[in-house]
């Protein structure tokens, strides 16, 4: 599969940037798109930036499904904002269309590109670098499912079928073993005991669902820290990006990954397992504000549910990063060899200091129900 670079021309000609296009630079920390920075000079008016990104073909299959419900859910979002007063060129992604009006633009390898104006006066963290940046973050993505509880769920694209279906992920990362494309399975040996000693609580979440204990929502289902742009100025939530994955889904999984992501001060791939710990205090801010920022909207069974998002989503993210170790790294992207072990390791980390303070982190829920 060829480099985004070599059909990079290709696809900024597909757009209309009203304006010079200057330069085009590899950009952001994502894992999963390849995204670039379009720095344009329109006349004399000040340069202006975009983000182009192809799209990945490992995870989304149907981009053009990807693609709708983006354009449905930004459209939804940016009336939303307007008749609630605010600024929808800041406040939600727009997409901005091809030369021939479409959502995206397909290459000579069949791979598509989108854009979105870039969103300026913001930054993307990698980690939570305050308690109080952290609790914005949360703010923004409970925000984000109040602002789309009604919308039409059946409209939505499955992007990535049974992304959150942890006993799933459970069963492909068997499967990985039993193949072993790699000859990696003797080196995950401590890894591969930790899941099977968890293998019961793969159906937790799915299992309330069944039952009908816990809603399905429109969600956004990645909920990373660096996944909201933080106002540069006010360190408030701006806006909520990378969409690709918002679909019917729980609202447990969107608190966990929060979670499991920020409530810590290490890097997702720290080789240094001792500096990797679960932060008590920042999943309480992280808490309070989720909860508010959903606006009371969560029942009182996905506020008993909440310490199980957040122990599911690290241990299913994982998983997913043992099995692509193990199938050869074709999903996350890698920077270098043993990468996406490293990151499982530090999942397992978390999860493992998650059930030490198991008791703490339901009685955190308790104190901010209403
Ligand atoms: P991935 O799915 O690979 O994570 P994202 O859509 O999250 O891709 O984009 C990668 C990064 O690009 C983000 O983390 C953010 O830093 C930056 N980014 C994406 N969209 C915008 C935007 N509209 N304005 C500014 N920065 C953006
Ligand atoms: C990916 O796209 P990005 O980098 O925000 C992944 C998430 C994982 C995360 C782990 C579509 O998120 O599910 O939790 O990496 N996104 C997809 O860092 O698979
Ligand atoms: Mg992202």
């Amino acid at each position: 599969m060829a480099q985004a670079e070599q059909y990079l021309q290709e696809a900024l000609a597909a757009f209309d940037f009203k304006g010079q296009v200057v330069g085009a630079v590899r950009y952001g920390s994502g894992h999963i798109n390849d995204t670039f920075c379009v720095h344009t000079q329109p006349g004399e008016d000040p340069c202006r930036r975009f983000i182009l990104q192809r799209i990945s073909s490992a995870a989304f299959h149907h981009p053009e499904q990807v693609m709708a419900n983006i354009v449905g859910v930004t459209s939804y979002l940016t009336r939303g904002i307007s008749q609630a007063g605010g600024d929808p060129e800041r406040e939600t992604l727009s997409v901005w269309p091809t030369k021939d009006g479409k959502s995206f633009y397909t290459d000579g390898e069949g791979r598509a590109w989108r854009v979105y104006p870039f969103i300026e006066g913001t930054l993307s963290l990698q980690t939570a670098e305050t308690p109080e940046l952290f609790a914005a973050s949360g703010r923004a993505f409970g925000r984000f499912q109040r602002m789309l509880k009604d919308y039409p769920a059946d409209t939505l694209y499955e992007t990535i079928p049974r992304f959150h279906d942890t006993e799933n992920r459970l069963a492909l990362l068997k499967a990985a073993v039993a193949a072993d494309p790699m000859g990696r399975v003797k080196e995950v040996g401590p890894e591969l005991a930790f899941v099977t000693a968890r293998e019961g609580d793969c159906s937790i979440a799915l299992q309330a669902l069944r039952e009908g204990k816990l809603p399905l929502r429109v969600t956004h289902n990645d909920t990373k820290l660096n996944n909201v742009l933080m106002d540069r100025e006010s360190g408030e939530g701006v806006c909520v990006i990378d969409l690709d994955t918002v679909m019917p889904g729980l609202s447990i999984n969107d608190f966990g990954d929060s979670i499991r992501f920020g409530a810590n001060h290490s890097a997702e791939d720290e080789r240094d397992l001792s500096k990797v710990n679960f932060d008590l205090p920042l999943y309480e801010v992280y808490t309070q504000a989720f909860v508010e920022g959903t606006g009371g909207a969560l029942t009182q069974a996905e506020l008993d549910y909440l310490p199980w998002g957040a122990k599911l989503m690290t241990l299913e993210c994982g998983i997913r990063f043992l099995t692509d170790y193990l199938e050869g790294d074709h999903y996350f992207h890698t920077q270098r060899p043993g990468q996406n072990l490293d990151r499982c390791r530090t999942q397992f980390k978390l999860v493992a200091d998650m059930e030490s303070r198991w008791g703490d982190m339901k009685a955190i829920v308790d104190k901010y129900r209403n």
